[in-house]
């Protein structure tokens, strides 16, 4: 086991801003700082201990990023981290039951049932899906690449393709790079376009914003303008501007009409982009056929808004359009992300202050002064075995899993790893899936609970607590409204009592290990050292003085790695040190333009019109051809104290009003002769479910919303507390073979269905 050294505690104890602490003659109390991993907003937690038991969380008010915002999930960490339902022991299925196995036994008895499919040839028989909070840990961000690489398998999948995936597309096409992903700069700019995104209760997504309420606010009280676009009336859109409510699946569509209309009221202007920039004109060219009034049929929005808005974005001084999953999740994902960076390239408004911005994260090479171009981005370098589906970042679309494992023949998926996900209630055609995960002959899942997805695993390894973690937001620093570092140590060892005794990057550590062929025993320590190497070598260090250096200064594996990806990323005198002396975090200032020099293209340019996505367009004409969907149509929701498909056993984030009803419009329900608080049979070309209604003229006339991730009723799942207000499960509804097929992402909105009563 690598040592691992927990949070040195901060001023003991911490008083918030300089205001007297009433507590703070009290010598028993510590406080320790850290970020919260649970989503993408990066709170800074103050964390309040006695005699070592935590007693309060809160947020932290020095944190420089956050100072103070906190959701109600943040300081349920002390009852996650105490859930007795958490696995906390190595588990082994044994006859259909789970028992408790030492770590020395699951690595075993992982290398002997993965070796057996290995031993048949057929590197590909073993798939692997990473779920969100593998994107939210240390060690799914540094750890899972050479895991993967180790396992050498096509049959990669991940939650990006029930989430984020056209936007990698859209932008590799566009910049060259599937990660040069350009976020809203929500602190200075004027006008804010938001279409598919509930910031109020999803605290924001790729566009990390710690209070993304106050944000907004502010830009409304430096009179600015925000203008919300979802079917949807949410909190989002009940704290905008404006509010304009769109049919379910056709912001592609609005999207194009609102390029054609800028050009029309000739405001088409790229400033600085201009010389940047080919096929432009191309671009305008071929989204002409739509039209604030050719698209009002299907988007159901008026033509004069349209022009309107048109009018207003393109005559902002500053503004931003952002679009996200509502946006994403759709078959025509990939165009309307695509459009949503037209937008800002025609304003202008693309990598300046208050527009849409490249964030500079503090680690990875440095690209000022680079000359730009690259290799491009290609998509479809193999493909899948059954629906040959393109790879795209070296994944095949989730919803394309359960066919790669119920499809007999050559190439059959006949093991999975699992990590952080629970694919069973987060993907499309769940029950399918769920069927072909019981067919397995082996199957790994790294995780904390025995959920609808682990419950199918012949072997679990459970991840310590997010306090027992170290943590730096990889991914979410990439994706953040200002440039920030934080690294939190580990509040609790994850070797102390209340933990299963093995860090989450040492359980990556040795499955690689295992895939690589050295087996169950290997010492992990290669790895960190491999890893390290590899680091310092990029960065042009010499490695064995970097070992030693890392040694001296205590650092952990992951610490070490962490350290060098810091001093040879973009900040001078950034490194491990500075971060463990600043708890609250280090500002690097606000985003700052990164064009031509981190463009990636062949070309060096901004590739507008790249062929790859305009070879899409023909089919969103079609759709614009096509007589409108007056069906029903079904959309997701998020509500603040839920997370996906967990954190529902967690007693005080679930208490209260049923949250997974099926919100129906009042005319709707008329209509169907349905009434509040009955339950309704929802079915759909994929499957049926029985929800509670509950009738809002929050949802738009036409459309129905059920929340994803419900349905905790599955036999041989560990979770009392989720047992007890199941709700029902979504992605019973939503079919696998509808996707985006420039991205592979699974369309989750906009489902048509029929609603009953019972
Ligand atoms: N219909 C519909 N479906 C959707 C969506 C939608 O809007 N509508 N949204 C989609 C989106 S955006 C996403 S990201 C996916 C999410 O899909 P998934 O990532 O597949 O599922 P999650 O519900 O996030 O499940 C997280 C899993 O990680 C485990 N876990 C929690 N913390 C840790 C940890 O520290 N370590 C480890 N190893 N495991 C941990 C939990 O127990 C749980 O099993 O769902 C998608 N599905
Ligand atoms: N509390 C909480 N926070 C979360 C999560 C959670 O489950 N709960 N999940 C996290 C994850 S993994 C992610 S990816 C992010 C997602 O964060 P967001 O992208 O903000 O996601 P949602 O809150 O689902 O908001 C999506 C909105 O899109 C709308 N919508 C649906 N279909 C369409 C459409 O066709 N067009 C338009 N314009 N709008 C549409 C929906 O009505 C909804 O209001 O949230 C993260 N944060
Ligand atoms: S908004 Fe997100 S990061 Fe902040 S406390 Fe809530 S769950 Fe944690
Ligand atoms: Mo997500």
């Amino acid at each position: 086991m690598t040592q691992q050294s927990t949070s040195p505690a901060v001023t003991t104890p911490s008083p918030a801003s300089g205001s007297p602490d009433p507590s703070s003659p009290d010598p028993t109390l510590e406080t320790h700082i850290r970020t919260c991993p649970l989503c993408e907003a990066t709170c800074g937690l103050e964390i309040t201990l006695k005699d070592g038991e935590i007693t309060r969380i809160r947020g932290d008010r020095e944190d420089v990023f956050s100072k103070g915002f906190i959701c109600p999930k943040g300081s349920t960490l002390k009852q996650l981290h105490a859930d007795p339902d958490r696995v906390r022991t190595p588990l082994i299925k044994r006859n259909g039951e789970f028992v408790p196995a030492t770590w020395d036994e699951a690595f075993e008895a992982v290398a002997e049932g993965f070796g057996k499919i290995w031993e048949a040839g057929d590197r590909n028989a073993i798939a692997v899906y990473l779920g969100n909070p593998t994107a939210h840990s240390m060690a799914g961000a540094m750890f899972a690449p050479p895991l993967i690489k180790a396992i050498k398998t096509n049959n990669l999948f991940s939650a990006s393709t029930v989430d984020q995936m056209p936007k990698h597309v859209s932008s590799g096409f566009l910049f060259g790079g599937p990660n040069a992903i350009p976020v809203p700069d929500l602190d200075r700019t004027d006008y804010l376009l938001m279409l598919g995104a509930n910031p109020l209760e999803s605290n924001g997504s790729i566009c990390t914003a710690p209070d993304f309420p106050g944000r907004l606010e502010a830009i409304r009280s430096r009179g600015g303008k925000v203008l919300t676009v979802d079917p949807r009336r949410t909190k989002t859109a009940d704290a905008s501007d404006e509010y304009m409510p769109i049919r379910p699946g056709t912001d592609a569509l609005w999207l194009a009409a609102l390029v054609t209309e800028i050009n029309t009221a000739g405001l088409v202007d790229p400033g600085r982009l201009s010389p940047m920039l080919d096929g432009l004109n191309e671009t305008l060219q071929i989204l002409s056929p739509f039209t604030a009034d050719s698209v009002a049929a299907h988007t159901r929005i008026r033509p004069e808004d349209t022009r309107r808005i048109a009018r207003e974005l393109g005559e902002a001084p500053t503004a931003a359009v952002y679009g996200r999953i509502g946006t994403h999740t759709t078959e025509y994902g990939t165009l309307a992300s695509w459009l949503v960076e037209v937008l800002n390239i025609v304003t202008g408004n693309l990598d300046s202050a208050g527009g849409a911005m490249f964030p500079e994260p503090a680690y990875g090479a440095p690209t000022k002064g680079r000359t730009p171009s690259g290799r491009g981005f290609l998509t479809g370098r193999w493909t899948s075995r059954v629906s040959e589906h393109p790879e795209v970042r070296g994944e095949f679309p989730v919803a394309a899993l359960a066919e790669e494992i119920d499809t007999p023949g050559p190439g059959q998926v006949r093991g999975l790893l699992t990590s952080g996900g629970n694919p069973v209630r987060s993907c499309p055609n769940s029950e399918r899936l769920d069927a072909a995960f019981a067919q397995l002959e082996f199957m790994v899942s790294i995780d904390i609970y025995i959920n609808e997805t682990t419950r199918h695993a012949d072997v679990i390894l459970p991840s310590p607590s997010a306090l027992a973690k170290p943590h730096f937001d990889f991914a979410f620093y990439g994706l953040s409204v200002r440039n920030i570092a934080n690294y939190s140590p580990p509040l609790h060892d994850a070797d102390d009592a209340t933990e299963p005794g093995m860090d989450e990057h040492e359980i990556f550590a040795r499955l690689t290990l295992i895939a690589s062929g050295l087996g169950a025993q290997a010492d992990p320590e290669m790895m960190y050292s491999m890893m390290l190497q590899t680091v310092a070598e990029r960065g042009g260090l010499n490695a064995e003085e970097e070992q030693t250096a890392a040694t001296a200064a205590n650092y952990t594996g992951v610490e070490a790695i962490l350290d060098l990806m810091l001093r040879t990323g973009p900040y001078e005198d950034l490194n491990l040190a500075a971060l463990l002396a600043a708890p609250h975090g280090i500002d690097l200032g606000p985003l700052k333009p990164r064009l031509p020099e981190m463009l990636r293209t062949a070309s060096g340019h901004i590739e507008m019109a790249n062929p790859s996505i305009t070879a899409d367009v023909p089919r969103l004409v079609l759709l614009l051809d096509s007589v409108p969907d007056d069906r029903l149509l079904l959309v997701g929701r998020r509500h603040l104290r839920s997370n996906n498909s967990w954190m529902h056993n967690i007693s005080v984030l679930v208490k209260g009003k049923q949250r997974c009803t099926l919100q129906l419009n009042p005319v709707d329900a008329s209509e169907l002769g349905i009434l509040d608080g009955q339950d309704a049979s929802l079915q759909s070309e994929t499957g049926q479910v029985v929800a509670l209604v509950e009738i809002t003229d929050e949802v738009a006339i036409g459309t129905v919303s059920l929340p994803h991730g419900w349905g905790h009723d599955a036999p041989g799942t560990v979770g009392s507390v989720a047992a007890a207000t199941p709700g029902v499960n979504s992605n019973l509804l939503t079919g696998d073979q509808f996707i985006d097929p420039l991205s592979g992402n699974a369309r989750l909105n906009a489902i048509p269905v029929t609603v009953a009563a019972i």
